[in-house]
Parts: structure tokens; C-alpha cells; sequence
């Protein structure tokens, strides 16, 4: 039977960076002392494959650039998720439990496998949605020696997931299975909301803006973010925390809906209204003609007007049309009633947070306080 948090337990085969975790300071510098080690044991399975050191370099190239760069909320969400379950089963307060070395190691292998899941996707998204930069660079698929190499090279970041899962869970058959579908089970749900996502409008045209209801946001937003960027951490320290209560699970799930759709909805905001230098990135929802927050917003108060606006001008590249969606959308106020349903979003969570039962309140507060009013 598996224990859970057992620090004693030797994982002879693997070389777990613990003494740089014990000397860093912060919970984000003991996650990245990790990074290394992962990265070199995924090229180490590829030379053993008998790889040539070319594609070898290409892949370790390829991995710095896009599994590095972000915020890795999610990734180090995993640490804070494990700490507060520890220390409700230790009884203590969070503030005084810390996780071992061996235990950080072991749960930032869990961490750094969701943040090659969302290179993965970024990856491929920018592909998809014609993104011109990521994290502040050029995106992966514009470089001029990538091109549609990216598409192979995401397939390969979702592969090392599960190389990940083999090299450091496969001698715990148990906890294998349940973390190996958990990943592939929350990869398919994101699949499924990228389609919504992409077909909330018919291709060439002409523009249905009857397309663009509040439901069909809610469905696209919970299935294309909310799974991976909440479920998937919380679920994942529930599972190595021994948690096995199914309504723990399904209430988790849904605070992680919430927050996952507030989350893109703060997104689809910055996608407009964010700073290129703060956000990494140049918006294109706009011109690729999203079912964005704003635009669903700006529906449900649209007269004749402000709809034939909307109508000539939204989901097109032409600079000048993108300006006019824009100027409608300040007109109408956006901005403010993005700034009140932030606030009412917050004691929404909060009210949800108090019917939490089966899961320390600290799980979601540690993750709403990452995000709450963020600004990239
Ligand atoms: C965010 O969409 C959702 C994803 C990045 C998931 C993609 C899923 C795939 C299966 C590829 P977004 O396009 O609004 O993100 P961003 O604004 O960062 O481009
Ligand atoms: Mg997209
Ligand atoms: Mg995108
Ligand atoms: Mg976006």
C-alpha cells in the first residue's frame, strides 16, 4: 500500500537534486533546482534510444525554450497543494510545515510534468491561433528554423510527460495508473475546449455573432483552461497526498471551474487591454475572431448600432477594424465591468470556498491569491 509523505523512502536509481533544494530559499527556487535533473533524463532516454546527438541537442534546445519562460503557477501550485495537505494531516498550521527535500523533489516532478503539459499546448496554440510572440519572444513555430517543426516538437513535450511519470512514479503501480490518467483524462478535456474554442465561428466566414453566447463561453473557458490550469495541480497533491474520497474530487473540481473560468476571463481582458511587456504576448482575439469575454459582453448590451460595428468589423487582421472593435468596446464600458466582475467573481469564490468541506480552504485560497487582480 502506498504511504503517503514518506521521507525516509530511497529512490536509489534517481538523483534528486536534494541538497540545491535544501539551500534555496524560496518555494520557486527549490521547484527549478529540479529542472536539470528532469531535462537531462529525458535526453538521457533519447541517447539510449540511440538518438543521434543532433536531434538530441535540437530537443534540449527545444525544451529550455518552451518549457522555461513562464510563471510556473502551475507547476509550483503542486508544492503549496502538497505543503497544506501535509499539515492538516500533521494538525499544524500551514506556516509552520515545510516539505523535505525529498518530498519537494518528488512533488516537483509532478509539478514540472504540468508545466511541459502547458508547453505542449502554448506550442501548439500560437500555431493554431497565428500568435506572433510568447513570454516575451518570438513564438516557437515563427522562428525561422522551426516553422512546422513545432508540431512535432509538441507532441514530443506531451510525450516526456509520460516519460516523466515512468522515471520517477513507475515503481508505485498505483499511483502510476491514477496520476497517468489523470494527465491524459485533463489533456482530453482541453482538447475538447481548444475545439470549441476554434470552431465558435464557422471558417471564412461570414461572422455569426449569435455564435457568441454566454453558455458557449462558459462551456469553451472551462474545458480549454480550467482543467489544466486548477484541477490539474490540486489533483495531482490529492493523489500523492492519499487522498481518495470521490466527493473530495468532485469538489475540487468544482472550485477549479470557477476559478479556471475567472482565470480566462482575466485572459481574454489582458489579450486587450494588457501590456505586451507585462503579458509576453501581442493579443490576437480580435482578429482571430474569438468568443472572448468582452466580445459576449459587448453583445448583451449592444443595440442595432453597436451589433453592425461588430459585425464589420470583429475577426479581421486589418489594423484599422481592429481599432474600431476597440474603440466600441471602451465606449460601451468594458473596462468597468470587467473591474465589477472581478470583485463579484472574489466573494463568489469566497462563498464557494466556505462549502468546502473535504479539503483545507488554503488549496484554493494559495491559488486565488496567485491570480486575484493580476496584471500578466
Ligand atoms: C488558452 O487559450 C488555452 C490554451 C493555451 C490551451 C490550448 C490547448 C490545446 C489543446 C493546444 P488562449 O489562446 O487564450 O491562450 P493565450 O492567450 O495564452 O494564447
Ligand atoms: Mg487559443
Ligand atoms: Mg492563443
Ligand atoms: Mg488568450
Amino acid at each position: 500500500k502506498t504511504k503517503t509523505f514518506n521521507s525516509t523512502a530511497t529512490y536509489p536509481s534517481l538523483n534528486y537534486p536534494l541538497s540545491e533544494i535544501a539551500a534555496a530559499a524560496t518555494e520557486k527556487d527549490k521547484f527549478l533546482a529540479s529542472f536539470p535533473y528532469l531535462k537531462s533524463q529525458l535526453l538521457d532516454l533519447m541517447s539510449s534510444e540511440g538518438m543521434p546527438s543532433d536531434a538530441v541537442d535540437w530537443v534540449s534546445n527545444m525544451i529550455q525554450r518552451n518549457v522555461l519562460g513562464g510563471k510556473l503557477q502551475r507547476g509550483t501550485a503542486v508544492l503549496s497543494v502538497q505543503r497544506t495537505l501535509k499539515a492538516r494531516e500533521l494538525g499544524r498550521p500551514m506556516k509552520e510545515v515545510k516539505l523535505t527535500p525529498l518530498e519537494t523533489a518528488r512533488a516537483s516532478v509532478l509539478g514540472w510534468a504540468i508545466e511541459w503539459l502547458q508547453a505542449f499546448f502554448l506550442v501548439a496554440d500560437d500555431v493554431m491561433d497565428d500568435s506572433e510572440t510568447r513570454r516575451g519572444e518570438v513564438c516557437w513555430y515563427k522562428r525561422k528554423e522551426v516553422g512546422m517543426i513545432a508540431i512535432n516538437d509538441s507532441f514530443l513535450l506531451e510525450s516526456f510527460i509520460y516519460s516523466l511519470l515512468d522515471i520517477h512514479y513507475g515503481d508505485d503501480e498505483e499511483m502510476h495508473g491514477r496520476l497517468r490518467d489523470l494527465f491524459l483524462d485533463v489533456t482530453q478535456k482541453t482538447e475538447f475546449g481548444q475545439l470549441l474554442d476554434l470552431t465558435s465561428q464557422p471558417q471564412g466566414g461570414p461572422i455569426d455573432l449569435k455564435r457568441f453566447t454566454e453558455d458557449r463561453y462558459k462551456q469553451i473557458v472551462k474545458y480549454k483552461t480550467a482543467f489544466y490550469t486548477f484541477y490539474l495541480p490540486v489533483a495531482i497533491g490529492m493523489i500523492t497526498g492519499g487522498v481518495r474520497s470521490s466527493r473530495a474530487y468532485q469538489q475540487a473540481k468544482k472550485v477549479c471551474c470557477i476559478m479556471g473560468e475567472y482565470f480566462q476571463i482575466q485572459d481574454d481582458y489582458l489579450d486587450c487591454y494588457g501590456k505586451p511587456e507585462d503579458i509576453g504576448k501581442v493579443g490576437t482575439d480580435i482578429q482571430d475572431n474569438k468568443c472572448s469575454w468582452l466580445v459576449v459582453q459587448a453583445l448583451k448590451d449592444a443595440g442595432e448600432k453597436e451589433r453592425k460595428v461588430l459585425e464589420k468589423n470583429y475577426g479581421s487582421w486589418d489594423e484599422s477594424k481592429v481599432k474600431k472593435v476597440k474603440e466600441l468596446y471602451t465606449k460601451m464600458g468594458l473596462t468597468d465591468k470587467f473591474k465589477r466582475y472581478e470583485e463579484e467573481s472574489y466573494e463568489q469564490i469566497q462563498r464557494e470556498l466556505d462549502e468546502v468541506k473535504e479539503l483545507p480552504r488554503e488549496v484554493f485560497e494559495l491559488l486565488l491569491k496567485k491570480i486575484y487582480k493580476r496584471s500578466k
